[in-house]
């Protein structure tokens, strides 16, 4: 029989489970929404492909595996760079597939045409530029296996329209092609080498374990390990949920606005177990500070992670599990004070209205930071940030696509007056799917973070921060079909959280926050994360906010 090239990547999708692709058409890649069509794939039409990315990665940080979009050649494509750049940056899972001009017309400046495989190079794990539609046989699976595995990541994969139209001749629909498997996770340490951690470990007095992302398959043995050996845990924002948030061992997030005891700990610490992190400049502060008489050890999926931001002196690259069970109990149990840290009582509140068992989302700004502080985050993937990048316009279509990927759990999502605005258009994906989301706009009239920063460290000469202009933002839910409420005192708050967490479909909820509220603690850029500011200097005169 004959197929063509979108036929087989249509039968491939299929097979290698997915459900669900969010993505927008147009000319070149149309060939493959017409064998969408008639598949079981459940296609989710996002207003922007920005979107369509995030919808994706929604799904992916909810389920583990990649998340899919598709966009056309040109304008389409280049709308997805944010979304691949920043699954980059967290190691999400992601498959891209993008169609171009058919093949004659590449290079000629074509209508539409951009060379996506070139863009694409940096901010993707690796991408494919398809050739001839029998290649896909073996381009697909394999972009499926190296986004998935460690360290996972976005694959671009880009077809030429007349690839997709190409036909191969086939006798019958061949089986799966079967991939080698990454041999890295089978590997154990090496037994000297954990009688050398173990032997330093043994003779520090204050470690301390420093976890991120890189841990979230291991969170259960990172749990078990911190309680058997009594060393207190800090996590960085992506290792939220790794810790019970009830537990004493855990000190907090660490970093630009984590906790001052968690980057205390790290500064006082005379042995670091850094396990599945890579010492970004936000989580470190002035590195060299950091942790500067400590004995670090270093554990990662990704070899080039090793000593790329710090000296390590010792290394693994392979599982943070496999490690953890590598290394046995051997210390009587340690006593670590905890300090408790001031509540931000607005965030407490919704956090308590939220509950244990909703997913969360979060945009970019102070808002995030304050979620980051004040959510507890009991599961790893049930907080979805994004980390690395800092992408304002994550938070509404990542909440759509966890949404999609946990049928029935309600999501919230957390976000800012101005990041809502940068995927604003979302709102009518979610109103069309009729999605469990309560997203709550946290209004402080404009960009918060910004703002503290030149406050801070600008001498409070505030340029371009305020977002004057509105909308009215129980207006713009309302003319999108949600439901709408609005917060305005403390007094007031749980009850009206509480009704819009009831409301079995969509809503926003509209929280006023004073403009001139800061996030603390906070490291200044560059600064060690020791000289955290936890309260506005006084030096400056109390802003006067008018909006
Ligand atoms: C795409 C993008 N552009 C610019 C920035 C820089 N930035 C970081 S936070 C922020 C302000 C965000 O404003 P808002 O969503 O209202 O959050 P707030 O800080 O006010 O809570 C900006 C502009 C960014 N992170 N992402
Ligand atoms: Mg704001």
């Amino acid at each position: 029989m004959n197929v063509t090239g979108a036929q087989i990547v249509v039968y491939l999708l299929e097979r290698l489970g997915v459900t669900t692709v969010a993505g927008i058409p147009g000319g070149p890649i149309l060939p493959l929404y017409d064998a969408l069509g008639v598949s079981s794939i459940s296609h989710i039409l996002a207003r922007h492909e920005q979107g369509a990315g995030f919808i994706a990665q929604g799904m992916a940080r909810v389920t583990g595996k990649a998340g899919v979009c598709l966009a056309t050649s040109g304008p389409g494509a280049t709308n997805l760079l944010t979304a691949l750049a920043d699954a980059k940056a967290d190691s999400i899972p992601l498959v891209a597939l993008t169609a171009n001009v058919p093949k004659p017309l590449m290079g000629t400046d074509a209508f539409q045409e951009v060379d996506f495989f070139t863009l694409a190079m940096p901010v993707t794990k690796h991408n494919f530029l398809v050739e001839e539609a029998s290649d896909l046989f073996r381009v697909v699976p394999e972009a499926f296996r190296l986004a998935e595995s460690p360290r996972p990541g976005p694959i671009s994969v880009d077809i030429p329209k007349d690839v997709l139209t190409q036909t191969v001749e086939i006798e019958a629909w061949p089986e799966l092609l079967k991939l080698p498997q990454d041999g890295a996770l089978s590997e154990e340490p090496d037994d000297a080498w954990i009688e050398a951690v173990a032997g330093a470990l043994a003779s520090s007095s204050r470690p301390v374990i420093y976890a991120g992302g890189g841990a979230a398959a291991s969170w259960e043995a990172l749990r078990a390990f911190a309680r058997a050996e009594g060393i207190p845990v800090v996590t960085t924002l992506m290792g939220l949920g790794l810790m019970d948030p009830a537990d004493p061992l855990w000190l907090g997030m660490i970093g630009m606005h984590g906790s001052s005891r968690a980057n205390l700990a790290v500064a006082q610490a005379d042995l670091v177990l850094a396990l599945g992190v890579r010492f970004d400049d936000r989580a470190t502060g002035k590195v060299d500070d950091f942790c500067p008489a400590a004995v670090v050890v270093h554990v990662d999926l990704d070899r080039a992670e090793l000593g790329k931001n710090h000296r390590v002196d010792f290394g693994w690259t392979g599982d943070v599990g496999r490690f953890l069970e590598a290394l046995e109990p051997r210390w009587p149990l340690r006593t670590v004070h905890r300090v408790e840290f001031d509540p931000e009582s607005l965030f407490r509140t919704l956090a308590e209205a939220v509950g244990s068992d909703a997913l969360v989302t979060t945009d970019v700004g102070q808002h995030q930071m304050w979620a980051a502080q004040y959510f507890p985050v009991r599961r790893p993937g049930t907080f979805l940030t994004s980390g690395g990048l800092g992408t304002m316009g994550f938070g509404l279509p990542a909440a759509i696509g966890a949404a999609l990927a946990k049928k029935g759990q309600r999501v919230v999502c957390l976000t800012g007056d101005g990041s809502i605005l940068m995927n604003v258009q979302e709102l009518a994906t979610v109103a069309e799917l009729g999605l469990p989301i309560t997203i709550v706009v946290f209004n402080n009239g404009g960009l918060g973070l910004v703002r503290q920063q030149q406050e801070l460290f600008y001498g409070a000469r505030f340029v371009a921060n305020g977002l004057p202009g509105g909308p009215d933002f129980l207006a713009l839910a309302r003319a999108f079909g949600l439901k709408a409420w609005k917060v305005s005192g403390l007094t007031t708050a749980r009850k009206v959280f509480d009704e819009a967490l009831a409301h079995p479909g969509p809503g926003l909820v509209e929280v006023t926050v004073t403009s001139h509220a800061l996030v603390f603690p906070m490291v200044a850029p560059g600064a060690a994360n020791i000289d955290a500011l936890t309260a506005r200097p006084r030096r400056l005169e109390p802003w006067n906010a008018t909006n």
